[in-house]
């Protein structure tokens, strides 16, 4: 018995002993958490910008596979109406919702959903555990924008506003994975109104090996 006992011991110091060698468990204590990579995500009506770390914005979120990321998510009615309105202009681009570029139905469109109080949305990544459902509606207490917050996206940031959540994940797999606006409601309209389908950045979230 005693025996057995002992052989098991030495097979658990043995396997532990390997780990080490092999790097995968550390005897060294975890210093300043692991550093995971940082993005911000600034969700608007209808589409995502991206900024690095020092708030360099990107073209997309670009991660190692194996890395944890982390990510913030601001939603833009968090940003005084300007700075709002400056995002859902980028929309004013795509074809959306049956409606020509620059078509100015978009733009109503948009408008009528901040009037409608259709202002949060639920950014999640294809294949990844990233589900962040927005919460601004009580900062903007009733009214479209807000007014009394921070003026930029860095004031935000340095000032860790209340409707800034986050994730931390590790991806996996390499490739090119679609941000998106994952909630849809009973009629597929989803929580933040008229172009909720059609919030999707394709390809953005990039592991890279
Ligand atoms: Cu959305």
């Amino acid at each position: 018995m005693a025996t057995v006992v002992a052989l098991a011991a030495l097979t658990v110091a043995t396997v532990a002993v390997s780990l080490v060698f092999l790097g995968r468990i550390s005897l060294v204590p975890e210093g300043p958490r692991e550093a995971s990579t940082v993005f911000y995500v600034v969700a608007y009506h209808y589409g995502y910008a991206f900024y690095d770390a020092d708030l360099n914005e990107r073209e997309t979120i670009d991660v190692k596979v194996g890395e944890p990321v982390t990510l913030y998510i601001v939603p833009s009615q968090a940003l005084p109406r300007a700075v709002s309105l400056e995002y859902a202009e980028r929309t004013m681009t795509l074809a959306i919702g049956g409606l020509a570029p620059s078509d100015p139905g978009i733009r109503k469109k948009v408008l009528e959903d901040f009037a409608l109080g259709n202002v949060e949305h639920i950014v999640g990544i294809a294949s990844h555990p990233v589900y962040v459902t927005t919460s601004v509606t009580p900062l903007l207490a009733g009214a479209p924008f807000r007014e009394q917050g921070p003026r930029t996206l860095r004031e935000a940031v340095e000032q860790k506003d209340p409707s800034i959540k986050s994730v931390t994940f590790t991806p996996k797999r390499v490739g090119a994975f679609d941000v998106l606006c994952v909630d849809s409601g009973m009629d597929g309209g989803g929580t933040c109104g008229w172009g909720h389908k059609w919030m999707v950045a394709k390809g953005a979230f990039v592991v890279r090996p």
